[in-house]
């Protein structure tokens, strides 16, 4: 007791214990040692409250009394001062170059100097859960946690060094000139790696996702994951060849590996990454997330997120503030990862002045108050300290933990650049400065712990093995079998051509339909969203035709009702941007919520129904949803976008990993992207989702892009999506006005026969030998036409709807132009601009199928720099100008 106070710097009175007592008895672990004793010997049980709290007060009392002596005013300024600023002294720079702002004189204490001014400065105090910030103090301050390491942990560390350095040493010597990205300066990050993962499997930690940029990904993937020397040796030497795929450069390449820790294997995987740093973050928290899933979320701090990062992307990249803040969302959380930050003090070559405008690169981190620690890379065991701190903090409060390494390069930005050129005095340092290897293994040497020949023989045996082509730091398990992997073989290698079957019988579809219309007895809902029940429960009996968001409600239901599960996410997903969704409901007397489609999965399945609203970001979001669905063939991710047009924001992702991921790294995914388009006079914005973007990234059978016109045609793409056993994302135009329009309907039986037609042939009754002219059409206009021509009564031109434009269907195309062999004129209908939309794409590919007779025209709006006027006036006029050029046949 004696000693907890005397620990207790802030005591403010018995408030200050009645607050202690309070975290005590929500969570014992949450006080230190010494309370818990303490508050363990009050007999909660036996003793009434009342009494508790005048035992309390009694003690606060003799404690005022004792306070001028114990503690006096200045000695808790003192520690406040320590704990809030020490970390601006402590001595991080390996390189000594480093000038902090030094505006607060610390108060001499020996103790907090060298708790807080040494080689870790923590930054902790901006937390406001006082259970966290107790906890951390006590780690720090308590001299119980400061225990020095054992020999045989300081053997490890210097083996870790030994590996680090070495490999780099090794690469250099033989590949001269070649890019490594070497990790030289900030060696330790391999011995911290080591100890945050054997540390985590002694904690239930069963698997490890890893994402991280080029800088030591070599070292990480051979001394951590245990890739083979030869395997990397072949890259080295281009001896690597990709099944005739694209393949990618070898340090963006992932891998994954089972290795032996003191309690039994441990999944690892390493992120495949493109070169646009930091996107990786949010791809890696996805695949934990799937993970978690499967492993049960109860089970989720089972898998552990690492993320490593450069100082400059960290502090640099928008998406890591939006990675920052999924992480403690309901649909996206991840129970905490642990960031890792190799700050080598240099951007490329651009100055830590120029690469952000806060203090520390790891400032962002705040805005989700995680804890940091910064560290010096040249003091290894002040590494582990934080290492075996980061792990034990995400094991106890599920939150994201960051540790800052500080660290030098020892080259140039890669090894064929010279450093000098822009960072001179950083690197006459540099060259005269030891390695975190040579530092340590002297401290070890001088303390009389080891020989030198101890240190020396590390090192040639990790050559020796190196030049053996043996496994090297970790232990590898080959011919392990994840129980909790997902099985891709079904999916590899097959075809678009695979013939699916979509339809469902109507018992089965009457069923389900009743079941996702039925709510709980006693659930009052508002007004308008009873009436859409009331209306679904028509449209499952027929009574009324059926809408778009009915048709895709059922289509989620019967694939969960098939075993499959779905997920889905965007902002206000729950009710859908549009309020066409609905399938989130809310009770308007005491806001409860009822998801119908949750209870669709039969029972005893293992799959389920989850969609979550998120944050308002497009990057980070779809990211992690194709982070999720690279780890999931069972389940339908899909990401809707409020409108289309924000879908730019997250294009590096539809670049670097959606279009691209299939042929660089062979790695399948099966993800949705609803994207709201279509001209509704609404301004510039909120009208386009750049089709014509996607259809510029589709080659190589690498995606679907469609723009279905019907909730039929919605139903049958969204399960053959699944049903199919082909997984490449499906890129998805989806409808705004049509979604409440007279004639976007379709009946139970268009869902019980049928499959998703590529191509819709005309659909009234006209005279194939009467049609003079043939309108092919995507999307939104097609119904602009159809009315206006039935309100014309004309029957001698021919709409045709293309709905699925890549792969193209040619085949489905041919038909049509057979079919309407002595029609000469061809046109393309769009309302979007000519320079956007379909056009550009698909005017070469319909020519290559007319015959000779026919001639191919274009119909819709000049090319323009928007994609939509900003007047509904004008938007009207010029739909009325489509209409007539296209039925009155003004070309252009
Ligand atoms: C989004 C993005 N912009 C620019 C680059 C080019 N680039 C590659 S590495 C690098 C410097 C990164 O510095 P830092 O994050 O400190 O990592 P380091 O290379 O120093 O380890 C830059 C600018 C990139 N890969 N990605």
């Amino acid at each position: 007791m004696k000693e907890s106070w005397q620990s207790s710097y802030l005591i403010n009175g018995d408030d200050y214990i009645e607050n202690l007592y309070e975290l005590f008895l929500r969570d014992p672990q949450a006080v230190s040692s010494d309370w818990q004793k303490y508050f363990q010997s009050l007999g909660i049980e036996t003793v009434s409250h009342e009494q508790i709290r005048e035992e309390f007060k009694l003690l606060a009392k003799q404690k005022q009394n004792q306070r001028a002596v114990v503690v006096s005013d200045a000695q808790c300024d003192m520690a406040y001062l320590y704990r809030t600023r020490g970390h601006v002294y402590a001595k991080l720079d390996p390189l000594g170059l480093s000038t902090p702002p030094v505006d607060t004189v610390l108060p001499e204490d020996k103790k907090l100097q060298e708790i807080y001014c040494g080689s870790i400065g923590a930054e902790y105090m901006h937390m406001t859960n006082q259970a966290e910030v107790n906890w951390i103090q006590d780690r720090l301050e308590n001299p119980a946690n400061r225990q020095p390491l054992v020999l045989e942990k300081q053997k490890r560390i210097l083996e870790c060094l030994t590996a680090a350095d070495g490999l780099e040493k090794y690469l250099g010597t033989k590949y001269v000139g070649q890019k490594r990205f070497s990790l030289e300066g900030g060696d330790s990050l391999i011995p911290l790696l080591d100890e945050v993962i054997q540390r985590a499997a002694t904690q239930s930690v069963k698997e490890v996702v890893i994402g991280m940029a080029h800088r030591g990904r070599l070292n990480v993937l051979m001394n951590i994951l245990g890739k083979a020397p030869r395997d990397l040796f072949d890259e080295f030497e281009g001896k690597v060849y990709n099944n005739g795929k694209t393949g990618d450069v070898k340090y963006h390449m992932g891998f994954s590996s089972d290795i032996k820790t003191s309690v039994g294997s441990l999944h690892l995987a390493l992120a495949f990454n493109p070169s646009h740093l930091e996107i990786v973050s949010p791809v890696t928290i996805g695949s934990v997330r799937a993970r978690q899933k499967r492993y049960g979320l109860d089970k989720r701090s089972e898998i552990l997120g690492i993320q490593i990062h450069g100082d400059a992307a960290f502090a640099g990249q928008g998406v890591v503030m939006e990675t920052f803040a999924l992480s403690q969302t309901r649909g996206f959380g991840t129970a905490g990862t642990i960031h890792i930050i190799v700050n080598n003090q240099v951007g490329f070559t651009t100055d830590p002045r120029d690469a952000r405008s806060s203090y520390y690169c790891t400032d962002i981190a705040k805005m989700v108050e995680a804890p940091i620690f910064h560290v010096n890379g040249d003091d290894p065991e002040a590494v582990l300290f934080v290492a075996q701190l980061a792990i034990d903090y995400r094991m106890k409060f599920a939150k994201d933990i960051v540790i800052d390494l500080i660290c030098y390069r020892r080259h140039g930005h890669n090894e064929a650049d010279e450093p000098a050129a822009t960072q001179p005095v950083m690197y006459q340092v540099i060259r005269q400065h030891p390695t975190p290897r040579q530092i340590y293994a002297d401290t070890l040497i001088q303390a009389g712990k080891i020989k030198a020949e101890d240190a020396e023989k590390l090192m040639t045996t990790y050559r020796d093995n190196l030049d053996a082509s043996k496994n090297l730091l970790p232990e590898v398990i080959s011919q392990h079998i994840n129980q909790h992997g997902e099985d891709w073989t079904p999916y590899i290698d097959k075809s678009f051509d695979i013939k699916t079957n979509t339809a469902v019988k109507l018992d089965v579809l009457k069923k389900l339909a009743t079941e996702m219309s039925t709510i709980p007895e006693g659930m009052t809902l508002q007004p308008q969203v009873a009436k859409t029940i009331e209306d679904n429960k028509k449209m499952a009996t027929g009574e009324i035709a059926m809408n778009w968001g009915f048709a895709e409600n059922l289509a989620y239901a019967t694939l969960l009702n098939d075993g499959f599960s779905v997920r889905m996410s965007g902002q206000d997903c729950g009710r859908g941007t549009f309020a066409h969704r609905h399938a989130v409901l809310h009770d308007y007397q005491n806001g409860s919520i009822y998801i119908p489609l949750e209870h669709i999965p039969q029972k005893n399945q293992k799959n389920t129904f989850s969609i979550f609203d998120s944050i308002l970001s497009e990057e980070a979001v779809v990211a992690f949803e194709y982070g999720f669905a690279t780890n999931t063939p069972s389940t339908l991710v899909l990401w809707e976008a409020q409108f289309g047009d924000f879908v730019n924001g997250s294009q590096v992702v539809i670049d670097q990993f959606i279009s691209s991921g299939e042929q660089k790294w062979g790695r399948l995914n099966g993800m949705v992207m609803l994207l709201p388009h279509g001209q509704e006079g609404m301004g510039p914005e909120h009208s386009s989702a750049r089709l014509e973007r996607f259809l510029q990234l589709c080659a190589q059978d690498n995606m679907q892009v469609c723009v279905p016109s019907t909730p039929a045609q919605l139903f049958h793409m969204l399960r053959r999506q699944m049903v199919r056993p082909v997984r490449k994302p499906l890129i998805v135009m989806t409808p705004k006005s049509l979604l409440r329009h007279k004639l976007v309907t379709s009946s139970l039986d268009d869902l019980s026969q049928g499959a998703f037609q590529k191509v819709i042939p005309e659909s009234d009754n006209l005279k194939t030998a009467d049609i003079t002219r043939v309108i092919l059409c995507s999307g939104k206009i097609y119904y602009t036409l159809l009315e206006a021509r039935r309100a014309k009564k004309i029957n001698n031109i021919a709409l045709v709807r293309v709905e699925e434009l890549y792969p193209f269907p040619k085949e489905d195309l041919k038909k049509i132009f057979d079919t309407y062999s002595k029609t000469q004129d061809i046109a393309w209908c769009q309302e979007e601009p000519k320079n956007q939309f379909a056009w550009t794409y698909l005017k070469g590919k319909f020519k290559k199928l007319l015959n000779p007779t026919q001639t191919l025209r274009y119909v819709g709006p000049l090319s323009a720099a928007a994609p939509a006027l900003g007047s509904n006036k004008l938007h009207v006029v010029q739909q009325q100008q489509i209409i007539d050029d296209a039925l009155q046949g003004n070309a252009k």
